[in-house]
């Protein structure tokens, strides 16, 4: 398993240094600077490379870019609106010159308007670290008081209801802005920032979109791609809905199982894959994430290890970002699973047996707190994360080895 790290490009306050230092050999990035339907010309990507490979005092970091995350889709592709026909030229333009710079591995995602969608960005835990958290009341606190979405409050039962209005009441000023500004301003690595008065125009063009449809307009999309994908030997990997539920009365389509079988099957070849976010699925307890590693782990080409607690039983929830290895998945038979794919695609002769991960996201502790790096991408909570997996894959990966 390739150890890789999340960066954000020059002005990330993790540098390069500190990811060498880190252990992790490959870099996961973006052109987060291009706009979303643009080309990724190859003079972006070199300069990115080149930035990838250097350390701050000149000399090579011996890093290299083995992920792709995101190359976004644009909401005219998700919509099936306005450009979406330009952007999907100039979406396999830019797979064939990231293709002919050496990468392979390419995240995206297809979730309508909100990226990853988190209600506060450093919630205080028991021992002073801080966390990214959900939580369901003050998300609809959002969505019923300050977004005043139409119709938003046939989508909530009265006992939820009744607690917003007493956490409302109780609200500042500048804890609603907050509140809003987390929500909508566009997490690290959203494609687009928003604001509230953009947020509804969007709503409402998804307003008579249902699942169906969104799903159809995915299929659409790697019908496109995916063939082109296949013959320049890339690996596409959509990342699921974070988090896996709908949000704000908008269709969501990759946060099952089910959900993601439905798309594999619909454009059968290995090069429309998945990226396993257990983060990102571990939000619901139906989701069983060392199984779909087992059953959909021949198109598996990205992981992002990292674990959640789930504070309710309910699908659509609060939940929080745990340490690594605490919270509810089980990481060692998570990264067991992965082990045994791997240890499965080298005995079928596949090149590409190699799976890369991330420690995605970290808790902020020690001197993160004073860095204030990305929220959810501190420099030694991601550390922490990626030691401690380093500890798992080293435990186990000689025994599967072996068989
Ligand atoms: C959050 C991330 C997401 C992810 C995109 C993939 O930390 O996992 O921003 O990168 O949704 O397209």
């Amino acid at each position: 398993m390739e150890q890789t790290w999340r960066w954000f490009g020059p002005h990330d306050r993790v540098s390069i240094s500190d990811v060498a230092q880190a252990g992790a050999t490959g870099i996961v990035t973006a052109l987060h600077h291009v706009p979303t339907g643009s080309v990724w010309t190859p003079e972006e990507i070199g300069k990115r490379q080149a930035e990838i490979a250097t350390l701050s005092d000149g000399t090579p970091s011996g890093l290299r870019w083995s992920v792709v995350e995101s190359l976004p889709v644009g909401e005219d592709i998700k919509k099936q609106k306005g450009d979406w026909r330009t952007h999907l030229a100039n979406y396999k333009v830019s797979l064939r010159n990231l293709a002919e710079a050496g990468l392979e591995v390419i995240c995206y995602n297809f979730m309508p308007v909100l990226d990853w969608t988190r209600t506060d960005l450093a919630w205080r835990l028991p021992n002073g670290a801080t966390c990214m958290r959900f939580d369901l009341t003050d998300f609809v606190v959002f969505d019923l008081h300050i977004l005043k979405r139409p119709g938003a409050e046939h989508d909530y039962e009265d006992a939820l209801k009744s607690a917003v209005e007493r956490r409302f009441a109780r609200m500042s000023d500048a804890e609603k802005e907050q509140l809003a500004g987390n929500i909508v301003y566009g997490l690290p690595g959203a494609a687009e920032k928003f604001s509230i008065e953009d947020l509804r125009a969007h709503l409402a063009e998804y307003a008579s979109m249902g699942e169906e449809t969104l799903r159809r307009h995915l299929i659409d999309f790697l019908s496109e791609v995916a063939p082109v994908a296949e013959e320049l030997g890339l690996r596409l990997c959509c990342h699921p809905d974070d988090p896996p539920f709908p949000l704000l009365g908008l269709p969501r389509i990759m946060s099952t199982e089910a959900h993601y079988k439905a798309v594999m099957d619909a454009v059968d070849i290995r090069s429309n894959g998945i990226t396993l976010c257990s983060g990102s699925l571990g939000a619901r307890a139906d989701n069983d994430l060392p199984g779909m590693m087992e059953r959909l782990g021949a198109r598996v080409h990205f992981l992002h290890l990292r674990n959640v607690k789930r504070e309710t039983a309910n699908v659509r929830g609060s939940f929080y970002e745990a340490e690594h290895l605490g919270g509810d998945t089980d990481m060692v038979a998570l990264v067991e699973a992965a082990l045994k794919e791997e240890a499965r695609r080298k005995r079928t002769g596949r090149a590409d047996w190699s799976i890369p991960f991330r420690p995605d996201h970290g808790q902020d502790i020690l001197d993160d707190l004073g860095r204030r790096a990305q929220p959810g991408y501190p420099a030694i909570g991601r550390l922490k994360g990626l030691a401690e997996l380093r500890g798992i894959i080293a435990a186990l990966e000689p025994r599967i080895a072996a068989g």
